[in-house]
């Protein structure tokens, strides 16, 4: 016990040694920064915190903790990021116990051209994986159906992550046309972003032989994206060869099974269910078979 409390005790400084405390010095008081109300958070909302009022500062890896106190309400929050990488926004609400169906809208610094969202449907809490850039993200959380009360409580934390997977290469741009289409083969994982205005084609073509089993899928919005996307292969006459979806509550990612004669291509798009595209809206496309 002793050895514990000379351990977390405060180093003080003999007059007439005094230096700058070092980087990597604990802060001297970890308990006294925040003021948050509730247990185990390290930051409360801070209310009004709607449309056209101030959003609640949250540091990365705080514990944000709010409340839908009404129906109809929205909580904004502040997000300052520092760096170029992977952000995550992991929100907890039914995991925590509440009634609150919540869905989260996040803005990076470019506002509307960069949205993401993720909480539709059914779905559990919403998390939402980004390749980010430095600048002041949003995030807005609302309750699915327009309810709230005391009850409708939640928590958020924001954090630098880690990418979402391992990839063998990224999309080429242009591939804006079954003509542009980027190749593919057995095995190729490929990380792409369908942008604005943007169409992402992609072509796998069977070796000479008796003809190839493949799956391609879509990993994206299971990870984090906030992208429902849908694959649909096409013949060397355009004319359709499969389609997948993201399932009847739109939440899943796609997975396609194709045949394909020996020498064949097929013409593979990826496209968002609802239209919606953006710099957030990220893939990973993988070809399997033989
Ligand atoms: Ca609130
Ligand atoms: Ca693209
Ligand atoms: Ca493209």
């Amino acid at each position: 016990m002793f050895v514990l409390w000379l351990a977390c005790r405060p180093q003080l400084s003999s007059p007439g040694t005094a230096s700058a405390p070092e980087a990597s010095d604990p802060p001297v008081e970890p308990t006294m920064s925040t003021g948050a109300t509730v247990p185990g958070c390290d930051v409360d909302e801070i209310e009004p915190n709607g449309f056209g009022d101030p959003a609640t500062p949250l540091g990365l890896d705080d514990r944000g903790c709010g409340t839908i106190g009404e129906a109809g309400d929205t909580d904004h929050w502040t997000v300052a990021v520092d760096f170029e990488g992977w952000l995550s926004l992991q929100v907890s609400a039914a995991s925590i116990g509440s009634p609150a169906n919540l869905r989260l809208v996040l803005d990076g610094p470019e506002g509307d051209s960069d949205r993401g969202s993720q909480g539709v449907g059914q779905s559990p809490d919403p998390y939402l994986l980004v390749p980010a850039v430095p600048g002041s993200w949003t995030a807005a959380l609302d309750e699915e159906s327009g309810r709230g009360g005391v009850g409708y409580a939640y928590e958020v934390i924001a954090s630098e992550a880690k990418e979402p997977g391992i990839w063998t290469a990224s999309e080429v741009e242009p591939n804006n046309a079954v003509g542009d289409a980027m190749a593919v083969g057995t095995g190729d994982v490929i990380y792409g972003e369908l942008d604005r205005l943007d169409l992402d084609f992609f072509a796998v073509e069977a070796p000479p032989g008796p003809g190839v089993d493949l799956t391609i899928s879509a990993a994206a919005y299971g990870l984090g994206s906030p992208g429902i996307f849908e694959l649909v292969a096409y013949g060397e006459d355009l004319e359709t060869l499969g389609r997948a979806d993201g399932g009847l509550d739109g939440a899943l990612d796609p997975s396609l099974s194709l045949h394909l004669e020996g020498g064949a291509t097929a013409t593979i798009q990826i496209l968002e269910q609802s239209a919606q595209s953006g710099p957030l809206y990220w893939y990973l496309l993988s070809v399997e078979g033989p």
